[in-house]
């Protein structure tokens, strides 16, 4: 059964770490991370059969920010799968010096960045004044700096 993030947590982390705890009877333990919006899933965006232990850290590029997310832990024995409830969790917002939203801030974020702002993408409005312009250059570089995420 699932134990963390608990249902309907808003999870500050695009690599959150879940954990649950299965039966001794379990012979195979299947977790799965479907995107899900409206009550309804959609696809599968991480499997992984039989981790190790009973927590798994979600890998970096498996999630994006400010998205629905379901998971469930499928476990199997002679018996049979027994499916586990499903979870929901929640992304925050983006942190927005994440400029590729992969889940970590990096120097390739500051590239994609300058990018964006060479070429007159609406992102490189980075302080959100509506023009493109050099101070957006340095509110990047200062939320980069900052960033803790
Ligand atoms: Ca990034
Ligand atoms: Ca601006």
């Amino acid at each position: 059964m699932p134990l963390a993030p608990v249902d309907e947590a808003l999870v500050s982390s695009l690599t959150p770490t879940l954990s649950w705890e299965v039966g001794p009877l379990a012979q195979h333990v299947y977790v799965s991370i479907f995107r899900r919006s409206a009550g309804i899933n959609h696809e599968m965006v991480f499997h992984v059969m039989d981790p190790t232990g009973t927590a798994l850290v979600v890998p970096v590029d498996t999630l994006v920010s400010a998205t629905e997310y379901s998971w469930n832990v499928v476990t199997e024995n002679v018996l049979g799968f027994a499916y586990s409830q499903p979870r929901v969790f929640f992304t925050e917002t983006s942190c927005p010096a994440d400029f590729d939203e992969n889940g970590v801030v990096a120097v390739i974020d500051f590239f994609a960045f300058l990018s964006a702002w060479f070429a007159d993408d609406p992102r490189a409005d980075f302080n959100g004044n509506g023009t493109r312009e050099v101070a957006d250059i340095f509110a990047f570089l200062a939320a980069w700096f900052a960033a803790n995420c």
